[in-house]
């Protein structure tokens, strides 16, 4: 039960002053992320009205169609920070590579790399289905000048913070500073993000599974197996699980955090990697799963000790209760660090 009315900025502040070398750089950073999806939220919800909606016939990176939002979610959140004077490089997912940015102000040492998901999900937004934002931030190991390539390839266990926003019924934010992770949901009417959880912790086991099945018959063998046995009936073990698959992986990885679940996106013959990115989306949301309790995976080895090879790189993805994913891990099955 909440006792006290408290605002995402300040909390943010109570828990970086607990922190005796901070400098309140970090509170204003999450600060300005919080200000970009305010907007986004508020676009996100017009988007119907104003004819936003559709495709500006432009590739991103990954080869894949960018719609306006995806656009207009990561120019605002670009513009946002490189005007707060905190980062030193952003990384997007709708960016050929990290950019760059140097100091803003003379009196600031702009330390910190911000890796995000400006809108993840994005082909659910015509569909009014929920779709989200996620963000990543490190410290810099560089000194000085903007950011450099090995500033932004850190692995996910040095990250400092990370969260997500989800577009949906109502918007709301889940972050972790390390100590914990707290939700907030936007009241629009005030624009204010106010705390609505408080040290979110997600059940150990669950009897939920998420993955697009369509896929299967490009799995591994070891996979199929795995999903075979969710979905057969054995009372003991709490079998069958129910799938729930929104195909936004903000949507699908929120509710199996509140509810306990299992996400799963595995590598399958024709993507051996998967789908998902490191950086982008698995880093963040295993930095969240396991402050919450939980555990994340590729399978063979924790998310957050894989040390990035580029900015791009993808992997496959067990994430969510944590008795599910070591079940998972038992069944899959490895040949020189990839899944047969
Ligand atoms: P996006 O970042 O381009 O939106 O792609 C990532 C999305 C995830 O949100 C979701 O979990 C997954 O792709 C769905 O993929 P699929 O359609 O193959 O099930
Ligand atoms: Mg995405």
């Amino acid at each position: 039960m909440l006792n006290k009315l408290q605002t995402l900025y300040r909390h943010i502040i109570e828990e970086e002053r607990k922190i005796p070398e901070a400098t309140g750089q970090l509170s204003d950073l999450l600060g300005d992320i919080a200000l970009a999806c305010k907007v986004i939220s508020l676009e996100v919800n017009r988007a119907g009205l104003i004819d936003i909606l559709g495709m500006t016939g432009e590739k991103n990176v990954q080869g894949e169609e960018v719609k306006k939002l995806d656009d207009y979610a990561n120019t605002l959140l670009k513009r946002i920070m490189q005007m707060g004077g905190h980062a030193c490089a952003l990384c997007s997912e709708e960016e050929e590579t990290f950019v760059p940015i140097d100091e803003v102000y003379n009196d600031f040492s702009h330390k910190y790399i911000v890796h995000f998901d400006p809108l993840d999900g994005s082909s659910n937004i015509d569909a009014n289905i929920s779709i989200g934002t996620i963000f990543s931030i490190y410290k810099r190991i560089s000194t000085k000048g903007p950011g450099t390539i090995e500033d932004c390839l850190q692995p996910g266990y040095r990250q400092v913070a990370a969260g997500y926003v989800v577009y949906g019924s109502s918007t709301i934010m889940v972050y972790t500073a390390g100590k914990g992770v707290h939700g907030f949901t936007l009241d629009p009417s005030v624009g204010e993000f106010l705390l609505s959880y408080r040290n979110m912790t997600t059940p150990k086991k669950s009897k939920t599974y998420s993955a697009n099945e369509g896929n299967y018959g490009k799995w591994s063998s070891g996979m199929r197996k795995y999903i075979d046995y969710l979905k057969a009936s054995d009372g003991k073990t709490g079998r069958p699980y129910s799938s729930r698959y929104v195909g936004s992986l903000v949507a699908d990885f929120h509710r199996n955090l509140l509810y306990g679940g299992i996400f799963i996106y595995p590598a399958d013959e024709k993507n051996r990697n998967g789908k998902l990115r490191l950086m982008y989306e698995a880093n963040p949301l295993a930095f969240i799963v396991e402050q919450a309790g939980g555990r994340a995976t590729n399978g063979e080895k924790r998310i957050l000790d894989i040390q990035p090879e580029s900015l791009h790189q993808r992997t496959p993805l067990f994430i969510g209760s944590e008795d599910d994913v070591v079940q998972a891990e038992k069944f899959l099955l490895f040949e020189n660090g990839k899944e047969f």
